[in-house]
């Protein structure tokens, strides 16, 4: 078969999402799969048996991450590179990052039956914590990979109940051999879905971002004095939990004071000790804030600090902040985005030239070797939640994209 005329077995891809759907399945449609738990385990257990029936040379580096390879005509090339993570949100949706191993998987399916031979090696890779919903922060298999992390740093980054990265990585049978270093990679693609609503709302079925927004974390760390909440007058309390209130409402506002170009959110809170009958004299929360413009995304922090200074010392409460993880922004190679739009064209799907507000693995790997991503949309742009969802139409026009995108990359000599 010509290769033009090659297409994924749509049917194979969905019957392989569908059976990791079941590794964490949570009553609302959705998985748990956070990182390096058992669910991580069972996941990875299974794909290594899947890298493994195709014959691919498996190997598991330092971090976790897991690589497959796919030999070619000359091995001594640099491979083309694709994947993305399995690992998810406490109560993640079904498509976020899965797809874009199962993708991948597919793909080299693919290639594996229409026994195509292309002249650069191929690998495929499931990063470790991508989500830093458990370990934070996020993107830390691929960023110690490509250098922008330190190994030992994130082995000691702990979980909310004082597990240590590195001894749930040895607990899983994950801490592989193979040193987490960056080796040369030809190129890397990374399929994923949008996790927005914008190829919904344009009637786009493949998206191109032009490459993903800066992510800065920050924690926040607030002392107040408990007492009982009856007898303590309003006067003179020093509430831990309502100088963060303010706080909070201060990140929600800050786009705005900030002219756009700009988010920024709360995700996460911790209150103590939590008791009705008690003001609250801890209180841990997490900041985050994005945008394409890193030094805007500075500014707005820098903004946010002063206020924050400025309401602990009214309230009483001192303050202690973190500047806890930064990743810049990431243009992506503007050849390789092309090209995901021209296969988009060849294969008559709609598509559109667009920005990725989420972060993605692919941010790192952008700093090592030319990168792009294909999009697919999220049915009513909803991520990160249980009822994410995209139809399998779009999941088999992503993966075919992506087939396209990866065999022109890898003939290149
Ligand atoms: O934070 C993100 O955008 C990604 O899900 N890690
Ligand atoms: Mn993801
Ligand atoms: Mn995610």
């Amino acid at each position: 078969m010509q290769s033009k005329e090659l297409r994924v077995n749509g049917q194979r891809l969905r019957e392989s999402m569908e059976h990791m759907a079941k590794i964490g399945a949570t009553p609302g449609g959705g998985v748990q799969r956070l990182a390096l738990t058992d669910e991580d385990k069972q996941a990875r257990d299974l794909f290594v048996r899947w890298l493994n029936d195709i014959e691919l040379g498996v190997t598991i580096d330092e971090m976790g991450n897991i690589f497959g390879r796919r030999p070619s005509r000359n091995n001594s090339l640099p491979p083309v590179m694709s994947g993305s993570h399995m690992d998810s949100q406490p109560s993640g949706g079904r498509f976020d990052g899965i797809l874009g191993v199962m993708g991948t998987l597919e793909v080299l399916r693919t290639l594996d039956e229409n026994q195509v031979e292309t002249e650069r090696p191929i690998t495929i890779v499931d990063w470790t914590n991508e989500e830093g919903a458990r370990f934070s922060p996020a993107m830390v298999g691929s960023g110690v990979w490509a250098g922008a992390l330190e190994k030992d740093w994130a082995y000691s980054r702990t979980d909310i109940n004082d597990n240590r990265f590195e001894d749930e990585l040895i607990r899983i049978g994950y801490k592989g051999k193979a040193a987490c270093a960056q080796w040369p990679v030809y190129c890397y693609y990374e399929y994923h879905i949008e996790q927005g609503p914008i190829l919904e709302r344009e009637q786009k079925i493949i998206g191109a971002p032009k490459g993903i927004v800066c992510l800065h974390w920050y924690d926040v760390y607030l002392e107040g004095e408990a007492n009982q909440v009856g007898p303590t007058p309003m006067e003179g309390r020093h509430d831990a939990l309502c100088a963060a209130a303010e706080m909070i409402l201060k990140v929600n506002e800050l786009p705005e004071r900030m002219h756009g170009n700009l988010v920024a959110t709360v995700g996460e809170i911790q209150n103590h000790p939590n008791s009705r009958n008690i003001i609250p004299d801890k209180v841990h929360f997490t900041v985050d804030i994005r945008s394409w413009d890193d030094d805007h995304a500075l500014r707005a922090w820098e903004l946010l600090r002063e206020e924050f200074e400025e309401i602990a010392a009214r309230r009483g409460c001192p303050i202690k902040t973190e500047e806890t993880w930064k990743v810049q922004h990431s243009p992506f190679d503007e050849k390789l985005v092309r090209r995901i739009l021209d296969v988009a064209d060849q294969l008559g799907y709609p598509n559109l030239h667009m920005v990725s507000g989420a972060g993605h693995d692919a941010s790192y790997m952008n700093q090592v070797c030319p990168t792009a991503m294909i999009f697919v949309p999220s049915i009513g742009g909803r991520s990160h939640v249980e009822v994410e969802n995209t139809s399998w139409e779009d999941c088999e026009a992503g993966a075919n994209t992506l087939l396209h995108a990866i065999l022109q990359s890898a003939q290149e000599g």
